[in-house]
């Protein structure tokens, strides 16, 4: 899968050479680049930014620096990638949009700082980029650095080759819209808590059943909004088993 990510703050990306994605990235799975949004401007102050008209608080990420920036990436495309623009005012990422994307050949992150990127940008980009406007949550960050390093890490797990045990990507929290059921390693007893007995019997179907009964009282306690949504998803599993 290619990606590039396009950032005023090149560094804050540094992490991606890290850990599972940067030995992917050493394996050949992702070829990640990373630009600097400053090296497509033209003026001695590298400027990309500036007042917003109709006034208002703030600056707003100038159009021709992102222009030039896309028209370079887009140029080094042989598909027509998506193009994420992370922001608090996108549609919610989530793991089916995880999903989505770890199928696409090609990725672009547009990283905007300020008070946002000139709206112009967003039409100018749909000529290249089926573009997607995403967020974390319902909650500010300064711009779309640290929002990058989760979706991409999110996004790259799911490539097929990334994770080593591809076990683990099933049984997981958000799959099946339950939350994951709670683990346990050696000592059986540690501080005088005890592991669940039921973990020590050996009983495999007794196993799966307690830690499912464990996963929907979690997700009732934690997440309560998700229990309609995996009530669905089971269901449509017992229309297929039908
Ligand atoms: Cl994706 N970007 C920014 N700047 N803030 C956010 C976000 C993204 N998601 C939640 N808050």
């Amino acid at each position: 899968m290619q990606l590039d990510v396009i950032s005023i703050f090149p560094d804050y990306l540094a992490p991606l050479d890290l850990s599972l994605i940067g030995k992917a990235r050493r394996d050949g799975l992702i070829d990640l680049r990373v630009h600097d949004l400053r090296d497509f401007t033209h003026d001695r102050h590298r400027t990309v930014d500036d007042t917003p008209y109709g006034g208002g608080a703030g600056m707003v990420m100038k159009p021709q620096p992102w222009s030039e920036a896309l028209d370079h990436v887009a140029a080094q495309s042989d598909s027509r990638p998506v193009l994420i623009v992370p922001g608090p005012g996108g549609q919610r990422f989530d793991q089916a949009t995880a999903r989505d994307l770890a199928a696409q050949s090609h990725l672009v992150f547009a990283c905007g700082r300020y008070e946002g990127i000139d709206e112009r940008v967003y039409d100018y980009a749909a000529r290249d980029f089926d573009v997607r406007i995403l967020s974390l949550g319902d909650y500010v960050l300064n711009g779309g650095d640290v929002a990058v390093l989760a979706m991409v890490e999110a996004i790259a797990r799911l490539i097929p080759g990334v994770i080593g045990n591809a076990d683990s990507l099933v049984e997981e929290s958000h799959e099946d819209g339950l939350l994951e059921y709670p683990v346990y390693t050696k000592p059986a007893d540690w501080h005088g808590r005890r592991v669940p007995e039921v973990l020590l019997s050996g009983d495999h179907a007794k196993i799966a059943a307690w830690r499912h009964a464990q996963r929907l009282t979690r997700t009732a306690a934690r997440r309560p909004d998700l229990l309609p949504a995996a009530a669905a998803m089971s269901a449509g599993d017992l229309e297929i088993r039908l």
